[in-house]
Order: structure tokens, then C-alpha cells, then sequence
């Protein structure tokens, strides 16, 4: 059985271990009402300084998992684990090379009943984790949704993480997105800056991945829960009336 920690997550803020937060910034983001914190980040990232959120982040109640994405950091005690690939990287090790590389050495020791992998789709050519993956970012949308049919129909993954890191995409994109997936679980994150935008991508994706604002303006981030779950709640009641 599939690992389903997430699949009831509406909201989740994005923490980077490589990013100073205060403890009163900290304590609001997580007892904000968001499902999940997603500790997660593009470089920077050590066993020490994600071993130093968490057990911050593990003084509030919410629930807490790691995106691993080098096996050097691999700290155990979250409450799930993301692996993420990069779909349409240039780079097969972004893909697949690093991780069965990892698997060789470390896979004995996995934690495998809280793993799940998370195929992204990285659409913003400036973003950091373009740049890293040499990421073909600046793609159609037909290209973009081959892309997540891959994932999807070919190999069945449980997340695809439509990524645009730093800018707000392309909503008519991820809907169409959306609309193909047959199993996958959808998250979106990129560029949600406030309620609106946060209320734009919680009518379109799963699971909605607040992050940089959090930093930059944090009523405008934590107004971000309460607008996700409105939204998802007036798109239900529509639903059940129509
Ligand atoms: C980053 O998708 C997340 O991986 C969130 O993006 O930082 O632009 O909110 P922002």
C-alpha cells in the first residue's frame, strides 16, 4: 500500500532550513490552521540545519514532512518523506541517477512505509531549482501536459508537483493539468503572495505549497490558509448544488 500521509492536505507551508525564522513567526505559521509544513529547500540544505527546524517545527502539533533530496541529509523522525525527481530535467540524474544511486547505498535503511515520490514539473525557468536541474522550463502547455501524462498514466506517480517557485504560473495550465490527471495527487506551489492568488491555485490543485512570503510578509502568508480552505469549501458547495 501506497503511503497516503498527504493526501488530505488543502494548505501546507514550505519551510527552508537554509532560511532564518524567529519562534514567533515560527509558532504562527505552524498553529495557522495549515495542514502540513513542508521543510524543503533548493541548496543550502544540511543534516544540521534541517535536523534544527524539525525539532523546532516539532513543538507545535502539525504534521511535519521532509523533502529529501540528498541522502547526506537524511534525518529520520518526520512525518513523511517526498523524493522528488524533476520531470522535465536535461539531466537523467535529476530524474533518476542520484536516486538509485542513493537507494544503492542507503535503501536498507529507508524508512519505506513513509516515502512517497513526487514528480516535479518545474515551469519557471528563473527559479532556483530550474537552474540546479537544467530544468526545460520554458516549454507549451501540450509540452507541459505530456509531461504530467507521463507521470501519471505511465508511471503511476503519486505526487506531481507543478512547480513555478518564485512566480505565479499559469492557472489555466494547471486546471488543464488537473483535468488529465487520472491518480496523481497535485500539488501546486509558486509566486502566492496573499489570499487571492492562494484561493486562484486551491480551485485548480490538490494541495496548495505556500513558501517565499512566509518570509516576506507574513499576515499575507498565513492569510493564505483561511483563503485555501474557503475556496475549497465554496468550489464543494457548488459541486453538491450543481
Ligand atoms: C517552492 O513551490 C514552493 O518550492 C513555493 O514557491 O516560494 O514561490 O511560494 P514560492
Amino acid at each position: 500500500m501506497r503511503p497516503s500521509f498527504y493526501s488530505g492536505w488543502k494548505h501546507v507551508f514550505k519551510l527552508d532550513p537554509d532560511r532564518d525564522i524567529g519562534d514567533e513567526a515560527l509558532e504562527a505559521v505552524c498553529a495557522s490552521g495549515t495542514d502540513a509544513i513542508l521543510v524543503g529547500g533548493s541548496s543550502g540544505v544540511t543534516f544540521d540545519n534541517t535536523v534544527e527546524l524539525m525539532s523546532r517545527i516539532r513543538r507545535y502539533e502539525v504534521p511535519c514532512a521532509f523533502e529529501l533530496s540528498d541522502p547526506a541529509c537524511g534525518v529520520p523522525g518526520f512525518d513523511g518523506y517526498f523524493i522528488p525527481s524533476v520531470l522535465n530535467t536535461k539531466r537523467a540524474e535529476w530524474l533518476i541517477g542520484h536516486h538509485a544511486a542513493a537507494i544503492r547505498e542507503f535503501g536498507h535503511l529507508l524508512p519505506w512505509d513513509s516515502i512517497v515520490g513526487e514528480a516535479y514539473l518545474v515551469l519557471n525557468p528563473d527559479a532556483t531549482v530550474a537552474k540546479l536541474t537544467e530544468a526545460d522550463a520554458d516549454i507549451s502547455p501540450a509540452e507541459a501536459v505530456a509531461f504530467a501524462q507521463v507521470a501519471d498514466r505511465l508511471w503511476n506517480v503519486p505526487v506531481l508537483y507543478v512547480e513555478y517557485s518564485g512566480t505565479f504560473g499559469d492557472m489555466e495550465l494547471l486546471g488543464t493539468i488537473r483535468n488529465t490527471l487520472h491518480q496523481a495527487h497535485l500539488f501546486y506551489g509558486g509566486g502566492i503572495d496573499g489570499p487571492d492568488k492562494a484561493a486562484q491555485a486551491a480551485l485548480r490543485a490538490d494541495t496548495v505549497v505556500v513558501g517565499n512570503i512566509i518570509y516576506e510578509n507574513l499576515a499575507a502568508a498565513l492569510a493564505t490558509v483561511n483563503a485555501v480552505n474557503q475556496a475549497v469549501k465554496e468550489q464543494k458547495d457548488v459541486l453538491r448544488k450543481g
